[in-house]
């Protein structure tokens, strides 16, 4: 069977004196080698023909052109590169002008930069955000912004990757004209026209200056560059862009051009920017559960909340925030209005931070009830149940939800560990109880596991995925076990770092060889701040279950005995004078692990920062191939997301199991096989990374369902 021939990527017409160029690339006008190819035709075809006296340049669909094809990166390049087709573009001996409407972003802008004229339909959203790939904009647009917007403006927008809308961008001075209407060929045609009449002459970026005073524009990039170095610590592509606008200080527009290309391709070579493009895809896949390809989602109009603790109060915070409304359910009006406060108290100081004002607090809120009745919540579409986490409680939640929520309504629990399937078996219609388990706070952090006990019906399944996308949450679908795919990976790592706090680490050294791989905080900081308690309830619950055998490290126990949970009682790994919230190192701390290890019967000895980081990521790694083998996680990736968006994994490495990739997965098994010699029953190798490293794959060859 032959397929029809594929339409042109961009199409031409002749609309009086203008040639129109119509980029047809589904979904976002990538810059596809089609593409490419497709602009440069285009020129030429107005550089040829004599009825022409104009370029205008249009996007089908969403938007003009959302910047080059990230799946071509990491592959052959294919010409024409987009530098040659931008610079082709601006030497047109006619006007081009591009029509902009929806998102013109990195080499997308680059492309219109090169344009003579630019127009913004008032949706357009305008950027050259290739830092968050860990890229540098590498068509031209290092040497252009700063043309157009002046230097100061286009590094900024360059480092922050941050979207102008249409008028921030005429003032700017990043395009010329707003457009009217919603079309933006019409409105592009109707400029074309206007500037012909006007006799408009080409008008090339590249003829503008960089900046009118040199001296002062290099001080300005020192004092940048300084900025920059301490802000984004380990990042290699923000200073490569201070680089190439410094070097268009010196240099013609010509040679600053080949540099800036010198500098992207050491960027495409590095391993952040491929960190960086895998967890951009990563975020798209994991919204791709199989549930929701074949499954409608269930309407959700109302949402009960039960429980108005911590966990409770920030969910209806985020459920409120997504425009639904809210009744929580606490069992005495005292707990009720505890939760009620709790809610109120994130709307206030929205309010005193002057970023909601006093009425639309009071229209977010009157969309929030209370009740002590669960009666109340018969109309909802979906509760979720926040109570204490205790299985014999949950059970009572979830029979009286069983006795008066409508047919059809999602029943979730936001439990962190406990067995969802047994859960779901206490009430009379398993089918419709799922896991929705959000992260501490709910209202901030976009990580929502969606965790998918045996009997529930894919239908529920693929509401929740849809509740995640109204509630502008990153969902990651986890099977059941004890902490899921986060927690139960957490808890492995953590204990790797308790071994190394016991053999001879401090907290300090550990949690400094942690922020040094890119972690905003290390564990024991972290631990201060969620509370000491939290881990200890867990240690003691499962201490009837743990292997007699394996190691029990003691220190945090002997912290949380004399109530040093961390900041909010002043002290725990660290001390906290007078409130502060930036610890310091303790001196009675490092004599309790002094007396606990002399207790445990161990020397201690020094680990160096890249031996901290070995123990810990291994332990992570190993224990997220387990996860993998069990089918807790569907793919990688879904590891991957889950601890860039729920505990702090440095993104530009892209996630563990994509660090791990980057690493070898052999050296990851060599480094486990040798802690193993220590300690085997802790160590022991996942038999998935046997595999993988029998078969000599990576986990990235699991990613592809
Ligand atoms: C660059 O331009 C370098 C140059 O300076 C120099 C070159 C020499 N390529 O996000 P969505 C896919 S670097 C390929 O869900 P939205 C995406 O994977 C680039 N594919 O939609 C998804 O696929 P699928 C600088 C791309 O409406 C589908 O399109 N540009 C690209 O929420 C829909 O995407 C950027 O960094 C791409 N460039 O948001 C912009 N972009 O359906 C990156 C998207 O199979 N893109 N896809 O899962 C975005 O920020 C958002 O996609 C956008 C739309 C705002 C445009």
């Amino acid at each position: 069977m032959s397929s029809p021939a594929a339409a042109p990527a961009v199409q031409t017409a002749r609309h009086g004196a203008v040639l129109v160029a119509t980029l047809h690339n589904p979904p976002v006008n990538a810059l596809s080698v089609e593409v490419r190819r497709g602009l440069l035709q285009a020129v030429e075809q107005a550089e040829a023909d004599p009825e022409v006296r104009a370029l205008l340049l249009v996007g089908a669909g969403r938007g003009f052109i959302a910047g080059a094809d990230i799946r071509e990166f990491g592959k052959p390049p294919q010409p024409p590169s987009l530098p040659d087709v931008c610079n082709r573009i601006e030497a047109c001996s006619k006007p081009v002008i591009a029509a902009i409407h929806g998102a013109a972003l990195g080499g997308g802008l680059e492309v219109a930069m090169a344009a003579h004229y630019r127009l913004a339909m008032a949706d357009a959203r305008l950027g050259l955000p290739e830092v968050q790939l860990g890229l540098i904009p590498g068509a031209g647009g290092t040497q252009r912004a700063p043309r157009l917007m002046g230097l100061k403006p286009a590094v900024e927008l360059m480092l922050s990757g941050r979207h102008l809308g249409a008028a921030q961008a005429l003032e700017t001075g990043l395009v010329d004209r707003l457009g009217e209407g919603g079309d933006a060929a019409a409105a592009g045609l109707a400029y074309a026209h206007q500037l012909l009449a006007a006799r408009a002459v080409v008008r090339r970026t590249c003829d503008g200056s960089l900046a009118d005073d040199v001296e002062a524009a290099r001080a300005t990039l020192q004092q940048i560059r300084a900025e920059t170095a301490t802000k984004t610590r380990g990042l290699f592509s923000p200073l490569k862009i201070v680089e190439a606008v410094e070097a268009g200080l010196d240099l013609p527009f010509e040679d600053a051009l080949r540099h800036e290309r010198q500098l992207f391709l050491q960027c495409i070579d590095s391993p952040q920017r491929a960190g960086l493009i895998h967890a951009f895809f990563a975020e798209r896949e994991v919204v791709k559960a199989p549930e929701t390809r074949d499954h409608a989602p269930r309407p959700i109009a109302s949402v009960g909340v039960v429980g108005g603790g911590t966990m409770g109060a920030g969910i209806a915070v985020a459920v409120l925030d997504a425009g639904l409304p809210v009744t929580m359910v606490e069992r005495d009006a005292q707990a009720l209005a505890r939760g009620r406060a709790n809610v109120e108290k994130v709307y206030d100081a929205l309010v005193a931070k002057g970023r909601l004002s006093a009425q639309a607090r009071a229209a977010v809120l009157a969309r929030f009830q209370g009740s002590t009745a669960y009666a109340d919540l018969a109309g909802a579409d979906l509760v979720i149940e926040a109570v204490f986490e205790d299985i014999a409680v949950k059970h009572a939640v979830f029979a009286e939800l069983d006795r008066v929520c409508k047919p059809g309504a999602v029943l979730a629990t936001n439990t962190s560990y406990l067995d969802i399937d047994a859960i779901a078996a206490g009430v009379s219609r398993p089918q419709d109880v799922i896991g929705l388990h959000f992260f501490s706070p709910a209202n901030i952090m976009k990580l929502l596991e969606i965790v998918v006990p045996a009997r529930v019906s894919p239908e529920v399944v693929a509401t929740a995925f849809d509740l995640a996308r109204t509630l502008g949450k990153v969902p990651v679908r986890a099977g059941v076990c004890d902490g899921f795919i986060g927690n139960r990976i957490l808890a492995r790592y953590r204990q790797a770092a308790d071994f190394l706090m016991e053999d001879g680490a401090s907290p300090y050294e550990i949690d400094e060889a942690v922020r040094a791989f890119g972690y905003p905080m290390g564990p024991y900081q972290v631990s201060d701040l969620a509370g000491g308690d939290i881990g200890w309830a867990t240690r003691k619950r499962r201490a009837p279950t743990r292997d007699p055998r394996a190691r029990y490290v003691q220190i945090p126990d002997r912290l949380c005995e004399r109530g040093w949970f961390g900041q909010k009682t002043g002290r725990g790994y660290y001390l906290y004078p007078q409130g502060s919230r930036t610890g310091v190192p303790d001196p009675e701390v490092l004599a309790i692990i002094d007396a606990e290890r002399q207790r445990a019967g161990i020397r201690p000895r020094r680990f160096t920062p890249e031996e901290i980081q070995r123990r810990y990521l291994a332990a992570m790694v190993n224990e997220g191939a387990n996860v993998l083998r069990e089918g807790i996680a569907l793919r990688p990736l879904d590891i991957d997301v889950t601890f860039l968006h729920g505990y702090g994994f440095p993104r530009f490495r892209g996630g563990p199991m994509k660090y791990a990739d980057t690493v070898g997965l052999d050296r990851v098994l060599a480094d486990i096989c040798e802690f193993a010699q220590d300690d085997p029953l802790f160590w022991q190798p996942s038999p998935l990374l046997v595999e993988l490293v029998g078969q000599g794959r990576n986990f990235d060859s699991l990613n592809r369902l």
